[in-house]
């Protein structure tokens, strides 16, 4: 199976904006020849017209982040605030070495590559982000998952003194998310640090966070420190506020509709507010990648 939103270029040496757009652009043209050979026809035409990556204002300048407040600029206003250095990731349960993980070493040992990947909000707005980041796999293999596990639980930092939205009931804090743990170590799975070659924004959830491309954008969950293996499905933020809306899986599916609107389109950000709205893809457009995960599943139960 190929994964033809991995770029094989990696973007390590990437320090300059203009020099990683040229390289993107490249890039851009021969993914568009292998993707129409891939799928063909005009859901492939779609797909790449697409994958035009916001600008990196757009990405960080309209967030979701609760830790800093409900408007949706809030965050890039309040998250200056946040101290991400030192930071630790404790990685704790069912794995072979539990501890406290140090960012900058961890860092030391991950491959960084690009990810152009979409990323589908279940409020319908969506955007197309070039991750920076490394394969989630490739951090859990460090601590060594045991067989036992089946789900992988994350939680946020909890630190009312610096987010200032965590003064507010507005969702249980520490924010909390989770996978399966097929789900985990899938491939297009990753923990982000960066946008556009640069360090990820505070407001998109610095030092790291999770982007799990085929599923609404509250499973990504932001400015993680802690991962906890696990038998047990675990509990997640939004599914605690409201379980009847938002439920464990949250595969984004044009089909099925949130309670209270349609979930088959979405706007783009960025395109101003006459932007005609495009069709969302099942699975986010990655169906090829992930569909046989939950083959066998019915998707309008399992929500
Ligand atoms: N800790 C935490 N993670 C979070 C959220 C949040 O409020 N707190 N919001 C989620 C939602 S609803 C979305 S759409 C994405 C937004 O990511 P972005 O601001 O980088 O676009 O982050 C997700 N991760
Ligand atoms: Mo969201």
């Amino acid at each position: 199976m190929a994964y033809r939103w991995k770029n094989t270029l990696s973007d390590n040496d990437v320090t300059d904006h203009s020099l990683f757009l040229n390289r993107r652009q490249i890039m851009a043209g021969a993914a568009g020849l292998g993707l129409a050979t891939a799928i063909g026809g005009p859901r492939a035409a779609l797909a790449q017209e697409a994958l035009e990556p916001n600008s990196f204002e757009d990405i960080s300048s309209y967030n979701n982040f609760y830790e800093f407040g409900t408007g949706k600029d809030d965050p890039a206003k309040n998250a200056g605030a946040l101290t991400t250095t030192p930071w630790t990731v404790t990685i704790d349960g069912m794995v072979d070495k539990p501890g406290e993980y140090d960012f900058a070493d961890i860092m030391a040992k991950m491959t960084v590559e690009e990810r152009i990947y979409r990323f589908r909000c279940v409020e319908a707005w969506s955007m197309v982000v070039p991750w920076n980041g490394f394969e989630l796999k490739d951090l859990l293999d460090l601590a060594g998952v045991q067989s036992s596990a089946k789900y992988v639980a994350f939680e946020t930092l909890y630190r009312p003194e610096e987010m200032v939205g965590q003064k507010f009931p507005t969702l249980e804090w520490p924010y909390v998310e989770g996978l399966r743990l097929d789900e985990a170590m899938h491939p297009l799975t990753i923990m982000a640090t960066g946008i556009y070659g640069k360090d990820i924004p505070n407001q998109n959830g610095a030092p790291m966070r999770l982007v799990v491309p085929w599923k609404y954008g509250f499973k990504s969950i932001k400015s993680v420190v802690k991962i906890t293996l696990t038998d047990k499905e675990p509990p997640t933020s939004w599914n605690i506020a409201n379980a009847r809306e938002y439920g464990f899986y949250s595969n984004v599916n044009p089909e099925v509709d949130h309670k209270r609107w349609s979930q088959a389109t979405e706007r783009k950000i960025g395109g101003g507010l006459f932007a005609k709205r495009i069709p969302t893809l099942m699975l986010n457009g990655y169906e090829e990648d992930v569909a046989s995960l939950y083959e066998g599943m019915d998707m309008s139960v399992n929500f």
